[in-house]
């Protein structure tokens, strides 16, 4: 087998002939599959047995009774099914012609890229076949956004949200995939490294059937971006932000209270400190935990740095003040900003570093590790 051409399907009955009649033509001298993975609540399985019985290439159909991801979960399944390495990914309404794939896979042959994108936005391309103006504008800002948000990664990508491509799976980390909505593309690039290629094509308008596109859809894609973009550290920030807060109300509290602010800043700043790494053992670092020291052993690495945070901070904003005669509250901030900075490298690093970890003592492999526990994904 040379190429797995996989569909996901949601509700696409009256597409399903169409396309594999297509299909087949398009791919006459190339040894190919189609593998549909399906989470319809129509006749779309019927409809995929009945036409694989007569067409002309194995038709193969996966249906999932737990849909999990989505359409990114179902591109997913359909990559871990797929008989050959190059998977090519195509939607099953038509938009993407099926007489480009000879294009698109002559151009992955050449073997010298993991990707190969059929691109609605270089030269030749066209996003027409987008329903509406409004479509139009959305699909370019949402492109705009991406792109600026991943200006190395997807340097040579002008469309990362397209659902037409050909991959290398073995080029991907499927397993540390977390898919989630529509832009599967997207979390492949924004996770690795790839050598990416793109050829154009021409969107075309849905053969039949509904989209499923929709408002929901699209504030999924801007949490995926967040999530991708700056995955534990936006949560270890948001934590870190309501702590704060918090701590300062715990200390207005007691002071209310009538208590002496010295004691009462002490109260606040240790409640905060052991509230913190509770939450950022439940959201932020949870998928660490097991492969790291017992718990115990997290809370104390994690109380003991952020006490010591705490005490060397008023020095060093001292020192800021009399040397280099900042306001003391420029002073507090910049100490803030690079104490943050350092606590999120310290628990990814050392707080919850695997057990059995032991020569990661090269700069590149930090650099590599503090990389990859950024980009992360977060779970909120
Ligand atoms: N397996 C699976 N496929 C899905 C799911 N949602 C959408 N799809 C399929 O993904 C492809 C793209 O969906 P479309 O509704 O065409 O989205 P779109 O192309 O962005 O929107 P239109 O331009 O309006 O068609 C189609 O083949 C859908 O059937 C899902 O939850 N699971
Ligand atoms: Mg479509």
């Amino acid at each position: 087998m040379q190429l797995s051409i996989i569909v996901p399907t949601f509700n696409e009955a009256p597409n399903v002939a169409e396309l594999v009649r297509r299909v087949a033509d398009a791919v006459r001298g190339i040894e190919a599959e189609i593998v549909f993975v399906d989470d319809s609540t129509d006749a779309t399985p019927d409809v995929v047995r009945e036409v694989a019985a007569s067409a002309p290439l194995p038709v193969r159909l996966i249906h999932r009774d737990k849909p999990t991801g989505g359409l990114g979960g179902a591109v997913v399944e359909g990559m871990h099914a797929a008989a050959s390495d190059a998977c090519l990914v195509m939607d099953g309404d038509l938009q993407h012609p099926p007489e480009d794939i000879p294009t698109v896979f002559a151009r992955f042959q050449r073997g010298d890229v993991d990707v190969v994108v059929a691109s609605r936005y270089i030269s030749e391309g066209s996003a027409q076949g987008l329903a509406d103006h409004t479509r139009v504008m959305v699909s370019r800002l949402s492109t705009m956004l991406t792109r600026a948000m991943f200006p190395i990664r997807l340097r040579e990508v002008t469309d990362p949200m397209t659902g037409f491509f050909v991959i290398d799976r073995t080029a991907v980390d499927l397993e540390g995939l977390r898919p989630r909505g529509f832009k599967i593309l997207l979390e492949i690039l924004a996770r690795k490294n790839l050598r990416v290629a793109e050829v154009p094509f021409r969107f075309a308008d849905r053969f039949a059937g509904e989209s499923k596109a929709s408002v929901r859809q699209g504030v999924r894609f801007l949490g995926q971006l967040t999530a991708l973009r700056f995955g534990k550290m936006s949560l270890f920030a948001i934590i870190g932000g309501v702590g704060a807060i918090a701590n300062l109300a715990i200390m207005w509290a007691l002071i209310e209270l009538g208590m002496h602010y010295i004691p009462a800043a002490i109260i606040g700043a240790e409640v905060t400190i052991i509230g913190n790494f509770l939450l950022q053992e439940r959201f932020v670092f949870q998928d660490m935990r097991s492969d790291a020291t017992g718990v115990w052993s997290r809370f104390a690495k994690s109380f003991a740095f952020n006490n010591v945070e705490a005490l060397v901070r008023i020095p060093v904003i001292a020192l800021l003040v009399n040397t280099w005669h900042l306001s003391s509250v420029i002073a507090a901030a910049i100490t803030l900003a690079v104490a943050f900075v350092v606590r999120f490298m310290f628990h990814s690093l050392v707080v919850y570093a695997p057990r059995r970890a032991g020569a990661t003592s090269r700069a590149r492999e930090i650099v590599d590790e503090i990389d990859a526990q950024a980009a992360s994904p977060g779970e909120l």
